[in-house]
């Protein structure tokens, strides 16, 4: 079975998704997932110039070794724009051995290891009493696990606030970034109130998670686990930019409130110290932003090894490709943690047919063959192509800090 066509798609039914098609010579569609939040192009450009020509024509079943030959063949290894482009590709060819075997994905892997795959959502507030309304809404709807973010005091807008009625948070909008202000100081003092008034109004018989999103210091981060810690938290994800793994060693030696970290990482090299020196207690990569399903097995067996459990990574920006990707790993894996879900914009549904649904507070894959989503390229094309970047963000005197 050879690969007779390498296609992509970008589309905009509510935000950009970048969609790999990979068709074979005996007529399987494999679908993937490739979207990479505002630098979509640059994902298209890599696999449209430097992948599709060099895929046509090979064996759609050696899974693992187009993964090595676009891994180690392109000599410029590593970086979010290859791996997501080979996370596409990846993902595709899964979805195809598994319509072709007549399974879905996951039986491919080894099966069911439990029944359903428990996922967390996204409270949010513009103070502290509509984030707790907010999180009582989500235990009424199911959920045994809430993320919880609101507004600082003192600032405009900050990362995290839902708007509307959906349970989708997209910041990608404009065709320039939105410039944001940010304050650490008034951020540390504000997040521990918020969260004693989360357990003090809802109790401590759900899973409170909330997403620093790179912005202390280790130092910093320090402070707010340990300010954290009455409050029992699931995790605290990303507190410090990750690029310095040896930082966590600060944050992990002060403090016993869980870290969860990943969402911007591309492989194994770029955890390997955080796993392997215990540092992180959950891993949350993003299947398509790192390398598809058979590289991210690869880190969760990685993780597995040192204690460390899963977490994928689920924004609206992952397409529902992408969270069905992560689904079939999340029912295989030993050490599944939890999985971050938030659905998606419409009309995204019209482009994309997901099989997973939802059921208190879980949300489970049936037995379609492979990775159970198709599109609509028709729907697909009546959405093109949008300009939209996430925000940035600045201090009060203008210096640029990490969004
Ligand atoms: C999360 C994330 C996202 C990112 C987004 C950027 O934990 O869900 O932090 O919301 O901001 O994926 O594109
Ligand atoms: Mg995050």
């Amino acid at each position: 079975m050879r690969i007779a066509a390498v296609d992509v798609i970008v589309t905009c039914p509510g935000r950009n998704y970048v969609i790999v098609k990979i068709t074979t010579d005996d007529g399987v569609v494999g679908w993937g997932d490739a979207t990479l939040n505002g630098r979509e192009q640059s994902v298209v450009a890599y696999l449209r110039e430097h992948v599709a020509p060099l895929l046509v024509g090979r064996d759609a079943t050696r899974i693992s070794d187009i993964w090595q030959y676009l891994y180690r063949g392109s000599y410029w290894r590593r970086g979010s724009v290859a791996a997501t482009a080979i996370g596409g590709v990846d993902i595709a060819l899964w979805d195809i051995a598994g319509k072709v075997a007549g399974l879905p994905v996951y039986r491919l892997l080894g099966g069911r290891a439990r029944d359903g795959v428990t996922i967390y959502g996204h409270a949010s507030g513009t103070d502290i009493d509509g984030a707790v309304a907010d999180v009582g809404d989500f235990l009424a709807r199911g959920y045994r696990a809430v993320r919880v973010q609101a507004l600082v005091p003192g600032l405009t807008s900050n990362y995290g606030l839902r708007h509307g009625t959906g349970l989708t948070y997209e910041p990608a909008a404009g065709e320039l970034p939105d410039e944001e202000t940010w304050d650490s100081a008034a951020y540390l003092d504000f997040v521990p109130g918020l969260m004693k008034r989360v357990r003090e109004e809802h109790g401590y018989g759900f899973h409170l998670l909330h997403d620093v999103h790179h912005r202390l210091s280790a130092n910093e981060a320090a402070q707010l686990g340990r300010s954290l810690e009455p409050y029992r938290m699931f995790w605290m994800e990303d507190p410090t930019p990750a690029e310095d793994q040896a930082a966590f060693r600060l944050i992990r030696s002060r403090t016993t409130t869980p870290i969860a970290v990943g969402e911007i990482f591309s492989g194994i090299w770029d955890c390997q110290l955080l796993i392997s020196e215990r540092l992180i207690d959950y891993i949350r990569v993003a299947v398509p932003h790192a390398g598809g399903i058979t590289h991210t097995r690869r880190i969760w067996d990685l993780a597995d090894l040192y204690g460390v459990r899963t977490g994928s990574h689920g924004p609206g920006d992952v397409s529902p490709i992408g969270i069905a990707a992560a689904l079939h790993l999340d029912l295989v894996a030993p050490n599944f943690g939890i999985q971050e879900y938030m659905g998606h914009l419409d009309p995204a549904g019209e482009v994309f047919r997901a099989g997973y649904s939802y059921g208190e507070g879980m949300l489970d894959l049936g037995d379609a063959p492979g990775i159970g989503v198709e599109v609509d390229e028709d729907a697909a094309a009546r959405y093109p192509y949008s300009p939209k970047y996430l925000p940035v963000a600045r201090l009060a005197d203008g210096s640029m800090h990490d969004w």
